[in-house]
């Protein structure tokens, strides 16, 4: 529609992908096929019929075999290269691209083999055409959080290469209780800190990352709806929410987009930002879950406009760089 047009002409933010969920099926079945990785499909139909999720844990499960075909740095390489060119066809001019490297560990991949893949795409897209990267070390909240742990030390060969840390994968049965070690000791380490909450697990799951982790921004926060007092504090903190509307509907959050909330919490005040998650998965990059806002629930230009601007707010730059790309 309109909207979406003019807003593909504007430039954006993103700050909730997760670069694992960005292996489209041509580049995924190149690589299975290279590795000679064994999977259940051999054509993008196959791949794409496979997509038919019924919950959060439905998803990760394919969502981590896909990943099992990167093995190299090349890999890597490509996988970044394929986002960023997503980021300046659709003018995202600034990214914040989650990354978990405890998801390459059952393969053997060393952080140094992923992170060199990495570092080659993001060097060449920002001396190609100024492209902004940030990456956010995610960690899986199915593995004990003394791996994670593990995996931030690891990190600090690499410091420089994150801005903050992350919290993600089956949400239900790892609460944000679990992982207070890991975000103090990442607090200590200068780290920005953000986590998943709120998407499959309960509104309580927001208050206890805000409260026992200490997060300055939510990644989905969605069920924050089912806690007036919880939304009270996010407006007038203007605590940012990363939604991700097209995932919320595959992962069956809401049965239909015509069901999201996401317009009503942006006029009640909170800074809500529309990011893509896992788009090779979801049936769509930033611009396509903008369109679904404008088609399903009426956004308008002025909804729009402020969805956007949130998206700078919430990054995690510093002020004058935000206005230099805003
Ligand atoms: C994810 Cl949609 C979603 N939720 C939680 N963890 C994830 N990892 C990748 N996508
Ligand atoms: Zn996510």
């Amino acid at each position: 529609g309109p909207v979406t047009q003019w807003l593909a002409e504007m430039p954006k933010a993103e700050l909730h992908l997760h670069l694992d969920g960005s292996l489209r099926a041509p580049r995924l079945l190149q690589l299975a096929a290279k590795h000679g990785v064994d999977l259940p499909y051999t054509s993008v139909e196959e791949v794409e019929a496979a997509y038919n999720f019924s919950d959060l844990q439905s998803f990760l499960d394919l969502y981590y075999l896909g990943a099992s075909v990167l093995r190299d740095a090349e890999d890597f390489y490509l996988l970044m290269k394929d986002y960023l060119d997503v980021c300046r066809q659709q003018k995202i001019v600034h990214c914040e691209i989650m990354v978990e490297p405890q998801t390459y560990l059952p393969q053997g991949v060393d952080l140094s083999v992923v992170l060199a893949g990495f570092d080659r795409a993001i060097v060449e897209a920002h001396e190609g055409w100024g492209q902004s990267v940030q990456l956010i070390l995610s960690f899986l909240r199915h593995l004990p959080e003394a791996d994670c742990i593990a995996m931030l030390e690891a990190a600090d060969l690499y410091r420089k290469h994150f801005c903050a840390i992350g919290l993600a994968s089956a949400e239900k049965d790892f609460p944000p209780a679990n992982f207070q070690t890991l975000y103090r000791e990442a607090k200590n380490r200068g780290y920005e800190l953000t986590a998943h909450a709120g998407e499959e697990g309960p509104a309580s799951f927001i208050r206890d990352a805000l409260e026992l982790l200490s997060v300055s921004r939510i990644d989905h926060g969605v069920r924050a709806v089912e806690d007036e007092g919880l939304l009270d504090h996010l407006a007038a903190n203007r605590v940012p929410l990363t939604v991700c509307p097209l995932s919320n509907v595959r992962l069956c959050v809401y049965d239909e987009m015509s069901e999201h909330r996401i317009l009503e919490l942006l006029e009640r005040g909170l800074c809500v930002t529309v990011n893509s998650d896992d788009p090779a998965y979801f049936g769509g990059d930033l611009l396509e879950n903008f369109a679904a806002l404008e088609s399903d629930l009426g956004m308008t230009r002025e909804q729009a406009l402020v969805l956007v601007r949130n998206g700078f707010e919430a990054a995690y730059l510093p002020s004058e760089a935000k206005m230099a790309l805003d």
